[in-house]
């Protein structure tokens, strides 16, 4: 019964987007179906449907992510259903949501790796084509899913470039080695953020950090919340680090140690955190007095929104298939230089 209701929702609240996207389109109340809708474009036809499903809806980063797909979908005559799937019945539900909607394809960040191969199943039954963007799918035997297309990050490069910024910053305040720590807030049961992390920590070690002074923060939800429970436990297990080094998987990951950090009197002088997304920190950056948040690689927002939907749309209409593994690196920004890199890169802040 609860599935029916949610369901039920979904398809509610699908049909109330679909509605928004198009601004106007079906009558209300179950009348039959208009036989023919002009497109955005006015192109005469039923316009292509593309959904976009994302597993963090109130984060930033899909925020945006649905943000450029959008530009994709009114730049090339597209509609775009912007869909949340935040757990694996919600996501699977979408799907065929999607399907009675008659939607030629989706691009997905799934709530749960896991679930690669329900996905595709689903996706198949409804004839629908799959892109995955950031998380990518694990299979039943624990392997990524590499015949399903993929856009992401290149982890490890960007989590290295982390640690080696972190390693600059260390120098640059000529912190003693021996009373610093390095907390990596990790989520290893997705393999894009413990690449991240490993990328970070490997670059430190390199550099010449200890290794035995790296600790762990393993977070149960990746949130900020997640992320500032976790640092929480590691600060009571380490009173004796005087200086912190933070990475993280992303941004929450990071606001979340700092927070923890600051409750307990650490300040911006020192600690010293490096998130990923650069898109979730902005209102951190804009504080007037700077906390231990020091700066972040920002990612490529417009290549996973706007190119995902158009690869999508391009492929239903032209039958051009993508690459199956596409990779985006990011750039560090920092309370000096984040207004202008962020305008650069076409984001409005
Ligand atoms: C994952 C993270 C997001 C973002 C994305 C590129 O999905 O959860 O915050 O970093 O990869």
């Amino acid at each position: 019964m609860r599935k029916a209701i949610s369901v039920f929702m979904t398809l509610f609240f699908a049909s109330n987007l679909l509605l928004a996207g198009c601004g106007g389109g079906e009558s209300g109340g179950g009348a039959s179906k208009p036989e023919v809708k002009s497109a955005p474009s006015g192109g005469g036809k039923q316009a292509v449907k593309i959904g976009f499903i994302v597993k963090q809806p109130e984060e930033p980063w899909f925020q945006m992510e649905h943000k450029f797909a959008r530009q994709a979908a009114e730049e090339l005559g597209f509609e775009l259903l912007e869909l949340a799937g935040i757990d694996g019945e919600k996501a699977l539900a979408q799907i065929d949501n999607l399907g009675v909607q008659k939607a030629a394809g989706f691009v997905i960040c799934t709530p749960d790796v896991k679930l690669g191969p329900a996905i595709m199943s689903y996706a198949k039954r409804n004839n629908m084509k799959v892109i995955a963007v950031d998380d990518r799918f694990i299979g039943n035997d624990g392997q990524p899913m590499e015949d399903v297309h993929y856009l992401g990050i290149a982890a490890r490069a960007i989590g290295e470039d982390v640690g080696k910024a972190l390693y600059e910053q260390l120098q640059a305040r000529g912190w003693p080695v021996e009373e610093t720590g390095v907390c990596a807030v990790t989520y290893e049961e997705l393999d894009t953020a413990k690449e991240r992390t490993d990328g970070a920590i490997t670059a430190l070690i390199e550099a010449g950090f200890p290794e035995s002074q790296i600790y762990k923060a393993p977070q149960k939800t990746t949130d900020v919340n997640g992320a500032l429970q976790a640092v929480d436990i590691l600060l009571v297990q380490q009173p004796d680090v005087k200086y912190w080094l933070v990475c993280g998987m992303n941004d929450s990951a990071v606001l979340g140690a700092v927070r923890s950090m600051a409750a307990r009197g650490f300040t911006h002088e020192d600690v010293c955190g490096i998130g990923i997304n650069g898109t979730d920190c902005i209102d951190e950056l804009k504080k007037e007095n700077p906390t231990g948040f020091y700066g972040s690689m920002l990612l490529q927002a417009k290549k996973h929104g706007y190119e995902t939907a158009k690869m999508m749309y391009e492929w239903v209409t032209k039958d051009q298939e993508p690459p199956l593994d596409t990779r985006t690196r990011g750039i560090l920004i920092t309370r000096e230089n984040f207004r202008e890199v962020l305008k650069d890169q076409g984001y409005e802040i």
